[in-house]
């Protein structure tokens, strides 16, 4: 029994509602090893054949990790936590078994790093996406300066980091973001039935799709490396206590660069 995942397990797809209805569906520690429980199972057990995820109700995906949470942590937690997420979403990455993200709202944060971390993205046209961290002084700590940049381009994807900006599902479609917009009662309906496609096809071959273009980016795992890094020293940032307090506190935050 899971605390904040919802999931429907019919002919092999697992999907997956991450639902926490009073924060957005934002990950805090208890969604993220529930996620992992999934990932395993579904790395294990013949009965999932592929894993689609999206969040439970109308607003959100995910707008992000857990803010609250995160507000209380340590150089070294903050550090701890950016290399625990990025496995998950390694785990994601390179699962054997198809992964689609259903983005059915707010992809904000680790929410649009969850997305990236699924083998596809197919959003709603409600869907907004953006890695705002940079408001609250800190930097994508999930994988997001690697895979964002992967995704649209080393250009935008500063663009988007560095101003915090979030792009609805047309603009996230024009660039390379998302590989289909949709309308939100089609949403589920779109990705389950190209999770069937994909799941007519041969699942070793599948598997070697997916083995195989991650393999051309192995060499890039420095940048993981450098981007859990620089989160933790962000964490010990007077910018981040101020940037995490003032959302905390809904008012503008002062940043001082230290
Ligand atoms: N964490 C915790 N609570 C959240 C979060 C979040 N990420 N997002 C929303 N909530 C809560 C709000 O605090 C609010 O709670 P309450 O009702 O108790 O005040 C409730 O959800 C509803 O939110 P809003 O009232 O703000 O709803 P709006 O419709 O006005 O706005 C938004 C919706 C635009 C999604 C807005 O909530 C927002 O901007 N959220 C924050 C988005 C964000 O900054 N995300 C990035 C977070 S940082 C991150 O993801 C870092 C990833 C790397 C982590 C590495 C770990 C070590």
């Amino acid at each position: 029994m899971m605390d904040n995942l919802k999931i429907d397990h019919t002919d092999g797809i697992a999907t997956v509602y991450i639902s926490r209805p009073d924060a957005m569906n934002a990950l805090n520690l208890k969604t993220l090893s529930e996620l992992i429980v999934v990932l395993q199972q579904a790395y294990q057990q013949a009965d999932y054949k592929g894993v689609i995820i999206t969040g439970d109700g109308e607003k959100a995906f995910v707008a992000g990790a857990d803010i609250k949470e995160l507000a209380a942590l340590t150089r070294d937690q903050a550090l701890a936590f950016a290399q625990n997420g990025q496995r998950l979403f390694k785990l994601i990455e390179d699962c054997p078994k198809p992964v689609i993200a259903a983005v059915n709202g707010y992809a904000l944060g680790g929410g649009c790093e969850l997305a990236m971390a699924c083998h596809i993205r197919i959003a709603a046209e409600e869907a907004r996406f953006g890695q705002p961290e940079v408001n609250l002084g800190i930097i994508p700590g999930y994988g997001g300066t690697q895979r964002l940049t992967q995704l649209v381009g080393r250009g935008k994807a500063l663009e988007l980091m560095m101003t915090g900006d979030m792009v609805e599902a047309q603009q996230a479609l024009a660039v390379g973001l998302v590989n289909h917009v949709v309308p939100r009662e089609e949403l589920m309906a779109f990705a389950t039935s190209m999770m069937k496609r994909i799941l007519s096809k041969g699942p070793f071959a599948v598997s070697q799709v997916i083995r195989s273009v991650n393999a051309g980016f192995a060499q890039q795992d420095a940048g993981y490396a450098a981007e859990a890094e620089s989160f933790a020293a962000c964490v010990n940032t007077h910018d981040f206590r101020e940037g995490t307090d003032a959302f905390i506190n809904k008012r503008q935050p002062k940043f001082k660069g230290e």
